[in-house]
């Protein structure tokens, strides 16, 4: 099977001004995309075949050959940028009270409030050193988690399934924050499609039940 980029659930311009127009439609056509075609070209060069990005995330453990490295930058940032993109939606149309009660609960439970969950989110994406991602993931004991990452490692494993995350490459707001990644961080709260953290908190309790 053959990934492909697909199309935003949103226009381009829709998450200005927290990310401009010009940084999506890089971040997405040209940054998103090359992972998907170099992707592409190590499956067909190596006769490996998947049938969606998570099988193939789960199995990099697996892999042995020359190429596994190239392969996990590659699968990963098409996974990592996949949930980023959906997980964004516009400013107006972001609200917190999407979240259900279970996981307001959760977040409550396992940070204090939320508003103190957002601070440990953004301090662990500020202190991400060089390129890579932070997320909140539900690991296998049912538990919360805010945990970071280097350069495109996926988030998904066998214990952890990620709720949502944010890219903190220079490429994500480098045009509009330049170096104040903070500002950017804080920013990107206003534009979190909870709907869809929320959607994916219940795949990730099946995920664990199965
Ligand atoms: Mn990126």
């Amino acid at each position: 099977m053959e990934f492909k980029l697909k199309k935003l659930n949103y226009e381009y311009n829709s998450l200005e001004p927290i990310i401009d127009e010009k940084t999506m439609i890089i971040h997405h056509t040209k940054h998103h995309n090359t992972y998907i075609t170099n992707m592409n070209n190590i499956l067909n060069n190596n006769n490996l075949e998947y049938n969606n990005i998570e099988e193939l995330v789960l199995d990099l453990e697996n892999i042995t050959g020359d190429f596994k490295q190239a392969l996990i930058n590659n699968a990963g940032g098409h996974f990592n940028h996949e949930i980023f993109f959906d997980s964004l939606i516009n400013e107006k149309e972001s609200n917190i009270e999407d979240i259900n009660e279970e996981l307001t609960t959760l977040i409550t439970n396992t940070f204090g409030s939320f508003e103190e969950f957002k601070t440990n989110f953004v301090n662990a994406g500020l202190t991400r050193f060089g390129s890579g991602w932070v997320w909140l993931v539900l690991n296998n004991n049912k538990e919360l988690v805010i945990k970071s990452y280097l350069n495109q490692d996926p988030a998904l494993t066998k214990t952890e399934f990620p709720l949502f995350g944010v890219d903190v490459w220079e490429h994500a707001y480098y045009l509009n924050y330049q170096n104040l990644r903070a500002d950017y961080l804080n920013n990107i709260f206003k534009i979190i499609n909870w709907k869809y953290v929320n959607n994916r908190f219940e795949n990730a309790l099946k995920y664990f039940n199965k």
